[in-house]
This record gives structure tokens, C-alpha cells and sequence, in this order.
């Protein structure tokens, strides 16, 4: 016997059902820290499971990234130090809204979120002074700074030209790829070593820091394969560095090839190489003994922050959200998974981990995320080589770059470009440049149809 009733049931419930066949869902990217926000904001939020007890040393932190430090001396004391050589007046400037910097745009701009790193090969005895780190070049120091207080010279000035490449996906749609040459020109410090190394890097986002550093130790080595046992063709070895705090070699985790051990040590390295100001862990002004001018600049007794203060950076950096992926439907989100695992994407961006304990801040433990890095180093080819090494790594190997917050940079900050120098426009031409180690999951890539390559850009937009 049908009643009425039924009847109510079943127009209820069809709608419902062909709704429901493509929900859209979301990812909590970054565990159960994972706020959900759609805005230009999205890398700016505390994690959602923030302690109360942590919020003033997270807005505190907050207004140290954000605000411009000036030259001493100045009217706002506790922001004294910028300089006198420098690349930006605030962490904010190169990490924009707390996400990626941009190259500079149209070749007027001076370079800022792209900066250069500097070293000489040196003798034994010179790297082991540096741990083993890069050596500093004679003059410049292990960092070019294009900017500097009154009365002090930049180091010099940054041009880019760019070279052309084109290629075809095997369906016969073409592309072109650029890549950038960067000169150095009114060297303010005589000319550089004819051995000189130099490495373009691209400011990162900033958030997520305090989850990767909460993912055990063993978790990350388990992942290399240093002399590819398995035959694959993908190898993948720690970085290891040197923890100046413990004063002892310690596993890399941050900055392009994985040079800085803690997100507390890669903050007040920033703020001494990038905006020049001194903390307990890097006391010295970033002169030069050739730089007089440097030298002789006014300066405050240092440190220019206090350990205190610097802690609140590092607590900021460590409790910034990764935001919730955006929406897709169950389909999509399958479909880009299943592609980048075939394509062997995963073996290098890494998918899950569960993070430990370790670590200072307890809302970042045993959090199940989803950064697709391993943290590791490859050898990406010729293309991608800075010929730079940096503590373990060669000038052939960068770090797997977490691909969390990727699509989402893009909203966030337009201008973004992608790799260590910005070379790559959209993620699909970083893919292209992948070589070396990276060369299999390249070709495979290029070997998919439009639409396959569509199915995995659009869920690499959705992180
Ligand atoms: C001049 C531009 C610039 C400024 C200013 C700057 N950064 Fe960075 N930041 C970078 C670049 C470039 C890297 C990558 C460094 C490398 O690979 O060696 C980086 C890396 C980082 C990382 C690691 C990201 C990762 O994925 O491993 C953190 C954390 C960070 N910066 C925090 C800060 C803080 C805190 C400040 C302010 C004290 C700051 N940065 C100021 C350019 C900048
Ligand atoms: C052998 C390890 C490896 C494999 C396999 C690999 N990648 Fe990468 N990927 C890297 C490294 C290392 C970089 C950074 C290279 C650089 O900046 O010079 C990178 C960079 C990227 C970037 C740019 C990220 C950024 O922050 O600028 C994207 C996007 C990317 N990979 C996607 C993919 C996809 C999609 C696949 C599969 C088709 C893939 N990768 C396969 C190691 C790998
Ligand atoms: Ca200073
Ligand atoms: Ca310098
Ligand atoms: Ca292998």
C-alpha cells in the first residue's frame, strides 16, 4: 500500500542524492589546524586549534613580520637595527599576505623576494670554520644585499635577461619555457672572484613551518635513498647543517635546499641576512671587514632583537595556518591524486605523515598532513643546477618544495611565479623544468592528453 507519505520521502530525498554526487569537498591540508577560508587572508589565520595562551606571542610575532624596521637611530625604538646593508624593511615585504614573494616585475624594479645567495668553494680549513656550510665570498659576505641605509653602498644592482625554450606535449600542443640570466652590475665592493657562486631563491610562503617541523626525524629519513636501491631513477638525501643554538649538525628542513634546521634559527637568520638586524643567535652586524662604510655605520649595542622578541617571530611562524584546500568534488579530488601518484609526482612530494612530538608548540603534534614534500634532496638536472653547493647539498640538488597552499599562492599574490628562481610562470611550466631525478615524472607528464593535464592542474590549483 503507497501512502502519501512515501511519496514526501522520495521528492525529499532525490534532490539531496544528485546533490550529493558532487559535493564539494575541502582538505584539511595542514591537520586539524586547518582553518577554512577562501580570502586573501587564507595564509594569515593561527591555526584553528590555537591555545589561548599562545595568541599574544602569535599577534605580537605577528606585528614584527609586518612592520617596517627602520635605521637607527629612530623614534620607534624596538624596531632600530634595518641594515646598514639590507634587502627589505619587513619580513611581509618578500613574503607577501605570508605567502610567496614575486621576482621583480618589468626589469625596473629592483629585486627584493628574489635573493641571492653568495659563496666560494674555499679551502678545508675555511669550510670547516663554516661547519662545513657555504664559504663567504670575500667582500660580499654569503649574501648579496641590493639595498642599504644612508651613507652606505649596496652591494650592487640585480639585472635578468631571459632565454627561450620551447617543447611539445606528445599530443603536439606546444609551449615555450623562460629562464632567467641575472647580471650584477655597480658592484659596490670591487668585482667578484672569478670562483664566485651565486643562487637565485624566491621567498616561500611562510606558513605551515611549525608542522614541518614537527614531523619526526625518522619519518623524513626513511624516505632517502641515497643510492637508489630501488632502482627507480629517484635517489633523495637528507641535508644535514648546523644548528647554531645546540651548536651541533643537525637535519636541514627550510629554504630551497633544505639549509636551515629550525624554523627559530631560519627567523633571526632572515632577519640579519635579509633585513639586517642582529639577534642572540646572529650577533653581528652583516658587514664585511672591506665594507668601512658598513663598518662605520651608527648602530645600536646588538642584539636589535631580543631573544624574547624573536621568539614571538618564530612562535608566529610555527602557528600560521595551512588554509583548507578548496572545494572540488570527490571525482576531482580522486582523479588528481590518482594522477600524481602514477605519475610518480609522490615519490619526491611526499603526501601524509602523522607529526610527532618533539617539537614547542603542541598544537602541531600528531597531526595527520598533507604537504607533499619528503624534505629531501634531488638532483633536478642541468637546467634547474645553481652549481652552488650548500652544506650537503650539491649545486646540482634542491629540497622537494611543499606543494600545500600552491594554487592558493597564486589568488593570494598574482605575481607569483614558481622554483627556486621564480623561473616557471604557472605550476604546469614548473613541471616542465623538472629534470634529473625529476625527468620521468616530466615525461609522463607531457605524455598525458589535454584533458588528463587539465584533471591534475585543476587539483594542484586546489591546494
Ligand atoms: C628579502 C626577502 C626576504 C625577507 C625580507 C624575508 N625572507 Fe624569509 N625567505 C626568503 C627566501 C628567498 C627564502 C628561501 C631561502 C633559501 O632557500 O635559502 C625564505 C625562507 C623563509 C622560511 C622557510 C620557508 C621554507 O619553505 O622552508 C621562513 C620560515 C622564513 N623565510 C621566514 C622569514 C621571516 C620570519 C622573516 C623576517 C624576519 C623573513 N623570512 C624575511 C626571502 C625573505
Ligand atoms: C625527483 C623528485 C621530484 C619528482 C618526481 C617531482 N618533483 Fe616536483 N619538485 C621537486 C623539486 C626538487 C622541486 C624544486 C626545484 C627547483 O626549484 O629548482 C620541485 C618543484 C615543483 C613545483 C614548483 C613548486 C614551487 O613551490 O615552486 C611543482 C608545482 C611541482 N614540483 C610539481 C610536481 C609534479 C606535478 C610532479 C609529477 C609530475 C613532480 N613535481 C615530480 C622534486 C620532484
Ligand atoms: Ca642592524
Ligand atoms: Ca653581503
Ligand atoms: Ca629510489
Amino acid at each position: 500500500m503507497f501512502r502519501p507519505s512515501s511519496w514526501i520521502l522520495i521528492l525529499l530525498f532525490a534532490p539531496l542524492s544528485v546533490w550529493g554526487q558532487d559535493k564539494r569537498l575541502t582538505q584539511k591540508l595542514g591537520g586539524e589546524g586547518s582553518v577554512r577560508s577562501d580570502s586573501l587572508d587564507a595564509f594569515s589565520f593561527p591555526v584553528r586549534n590555537i591555545k589561548s595562551a599562545n595568541r599574544k606571542d602569535f599577534m605580537v610575532g605577528k606585528s614584527f613580520f609586518r612592520q617596517n624596521w627602520v635605521s637607527f637611530p629612530a623614534s620607534v625604538e624596538s624596531l632600530e637595527g634595518l641594515g646598514p646593508l639590507f634587502i627589505a624593511q619587513s619580513c611581509i615585504a618578500c613574503h607577501e599576505r605570508d605567502g610567496r614573494g614575486r621576482p621583480a616585475v618589468d626589469g625596473k624594479e629592483e629585486f627584493r623576494a628574489l635573493l641571492f645567495r653568495l659563496s666560494i668553494p674555499g679551502s678545508k680549513e675555511q669550510q670547516a670554520r663554516f661547519h662545513g656550510g657555504p664559504v663567504p665570498v670575500p667582500n660580499y659576505g654569503d649574501q648579496l644585499q641590493n639595498f642599504a641605509i644612508p651613507g652606505v653602498k649596496p652591494e650592487a644592482k640585480v639585472r635578468a635577461s631571459f632565454t627561450e625554450t620551447s617543447g611539445s606535449f606528445a599530443d603536439g600542443i606546444t609551449y615555450t619555457l623562460q629562464k632567467p640570466v641575472f647580471r650584477f652590475e655597480d658592484l659596490a665592493y670591487g668585482p667578484f672572484p672569478k670562483d664566485v657562486m651565486v643562487s637565485p631563491r624566491l621567498a616561500p610562503g611562510a606558513f605551515g613551518m611549525g608542522l614541518l617541523e614537527a614531523i619526526d626525524e625518522k619519518d623524513i629519513l626513511k624516505n632517502a635513498d641515497p643510492d637508489d636501491l630501488d632502482g627507480d631513477g629517484i635517489s633523495g638525501r637528507p641535508n644535514f647543517t648546523w644548528d647554531e643554538r645546540a651548536q651541533k649538525r643537525a637535519l636541514g628542513r627550510f629554504g630551497w635546499k633544505a639549509n636551515q634546521p629550525t624554523v627559530l634559527q631560519q627567523t633571526a637568520a632572515a632577519f640579519n641576512g635579509d633585513m639586517g638586524v642582529t639577534s642572540p643567535v646572529f650577533p653581528h652586524q652583516n658587514c664585511e671587514p672591506a665594507q668601512k662604510d658598513c663598518l662605520a655605520a651608527k648602530a645600536k649595542s646588538t642584539p636589535e632583537i631580543s631573544q624574547s622578541d624573536l621568539q614571538k617571530v618564530s612562535a608566529y611562524m610555527h602557528l600560521l595556518t595551512v588554509p583548507q584546500s578548496q572545494a572540488l568534488t570527490e571525482g576531482q579530488i580522486k582523479t588528481g591524486q590518482r594522477l600524481l601518484r602514477e605519475l610518480t609526482c609522490t615519490k619526491c612530494h611526499v603526501e601524509t605523515y602523522r607529526t610527532g612530538t618533539g617539537t614547542e608548540f603542541a598544537e602541531n603534534h600528531n597531526q595527520i598532513i598533507h604537504p607533499y614534500t619528503d624534505l629531501l634532496l634531488h638532483d633536478m638536472g642541468d637546467d634547474l643546477a645553481d652549481g652552488r653547493p650548500d652544506f650537503e647539498a650539491s649545486g646540482r640538488e634542491w629540497r622537494t618544495p611543499p606543494l600545500w597552499g600552491l594554487g592558493r599562492s597564486r589568488k593570494v599574490n598574482p605575481q607569483t611565479r614558481f622554483l627556486h628562481d621564480g623561473r616557471a610562470r604557472t605550476p604546469e611550466e614548473a613541471i616542465l623544468w623538472h629534470g634529473g631525478e625529476g625527468e620521468g615524472a616530466r615525461e609522463k607528464y607531457k605524455a598525458l592528453d589535454q584533458s588528463q593535464r587539465d584533471q591534475l592542474l585543476t587539483y594542484l590549483e586546489s591546494l
